[in-house]
């Protein structure tokens, strides 16, 4: 079977494969024991950048889970580590930069960095690793953070809540973040070139803390970066974000992400409603019915892959990433029960039907 005919893919393109594609968000990673065990020793940055335990890392929850695409293991602030800024990842915080990217003298320092010469010899050979493994039967996505996400954290200089340092600068000096922005989106962008040329079939592009915007500021400052990110990327694109029900439908970067992931707020029928009928959806599974007892979380799958059917085509996933608690056996459950979902046999559901 050629690469091009994995549901995944079909999927992306707007057809409905026999069975709903599935995988989730951070199904690399923390859950899995055999992560747990693999990482002990070796920091976070240092084994994104080992090309055989990144590789391994990927391959891991395919194997276990039997879903239908592999996330490359990596992060989003990988390639900044690359272009020489100072970043770690602290274990149970996330990112820390040791100088914020702060005032208009900071952009200029960053930006001076030139995106094109990054060194993503280390990448490209996780990438080929993975591939290879893969063969023609499962897909891999790559990923990038969008800019605005990744901004978050260089201006507060770690994780924060409501990002209020990022948007500030927005409104306080534009010039210097459009200017970062854009160094950002070059930067993902190049991120997102090496794991495609490698061999990656998708790219997902996580701007995850857009959801602290107002529809006004995702337009003006945030949409035509995160559409600079993915601009020339000769793959399909998906594009996700948290809490981004107020401006959904700018998500859609103006047609070029072919499919939008939508978090467990807004039911897949009512996110298809808004979306209209050019672009696939993706999620939404409550990351907290996880730990819900089966019949109840069979219940929601169930719920989720039904107004999945309102929209061109469906790829099911988490609302959000896979929470570092969630009890692996109950991921498996999910892939079998929607495998054995006969989804395409299934007339679509008209939107706002279910409620
Ligand atoms: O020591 C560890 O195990 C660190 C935990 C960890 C892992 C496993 C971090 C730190 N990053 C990752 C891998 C990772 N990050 C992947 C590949 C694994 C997979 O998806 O299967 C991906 C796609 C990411 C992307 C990422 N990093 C996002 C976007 C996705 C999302 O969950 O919203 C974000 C926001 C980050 C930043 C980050 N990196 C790590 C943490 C704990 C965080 C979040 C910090 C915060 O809460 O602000």
């Amino acid at each position: 079977m050629p690469l091009d005919d994995a549901p995944l893919l079909r999927a992306l393109a707007g057809d409905r494969p026999e069975t709903t594609p599935v995988w989730f968000m951070r199904q690399a990673g923390r859950s899995l024991p055999e992560y747990r065990e693999l990482r002990v020793g070796t920091r976070m940055l240092d084994a994104c950048l080992t090309p055989e335990l990144a590789a391994e890392i990927t391959l891991q929850p395919v194997r276990r889970h039997g879903v239908d695409a592999g996330i490359f293991f990596s992060d989003i602030v990988v390639p900044l580590r690359l272009a020489g800024v100072d970043v770690e990842i602290e274990p149970g915080r996330g990112p820390v930069f040791a100088e914020p990217v702060r005032t208009a003298a900071d952009v200029d320092r960053i930006t001076a960095i030139d995106p094109a010469g990054l060194d993503t010899t280390a990448i490209a050979e996780a990438v080929r690793l993975v591939v290879a493994e893969l063969g023609d039967t499962t897909p891999l996505i790559g990923f990038a953070g969008a800019p605005f996400t990744l901004a978050a954290y260089l201006v507060e200089g770690g994780p924060s809540k409501e990002h209020l340092r990022a948007r500030a600068m927005m409104h306080t000096d534009p010039g210097s973040w459009n200017r970062l922005a854009g160094w950002l989106a070059r930067i993902s962008c190049t991120f997102l070139d090496a794991q495609r040329a490698a061999g990656a079939s998708a790219v997902q592009l996580f701007d995850s803390w857009a959801g602290s915007l107002s529809p006004a500021d995702y337009r003006a400052f945030v949409a035509p970066h995160s559409a600079a990110a993915v601009d020339g990327i000769d793959a399909p694109v998906i594009h996700f974000g948290v809490g981004t029900g107020p401006f959904l439908a700018d998500m859609r970067l103006h047609g070029r992400a072919d499919a939008v992931g939508v978090d467990w707020r807004l039911p897949l029928d009512e996110a298809a409603a808004v979306l209209g009928p050019d672009v696939t959806v993706q999620g939404n599974i409550d990351p907290a019915l996880l730990s819900a007892p089966w019949p109840v979380l069979e219940a929601h799958v169930r719920d989720v892959l039904a107004r999945g059917r309102a929209a061109r085509a469906h790829i099911l996933n988490l609302g959000h990433g896979v929470p570092p608690e969630a009890d692996p056996a109950v991921l498996t459950r999910i892939v079998e029960l929607v495998h054995a979902d006969a989804g395409r046999t299934v007339a679509p559901v008209p939107a706002g039907a279910h409620r």
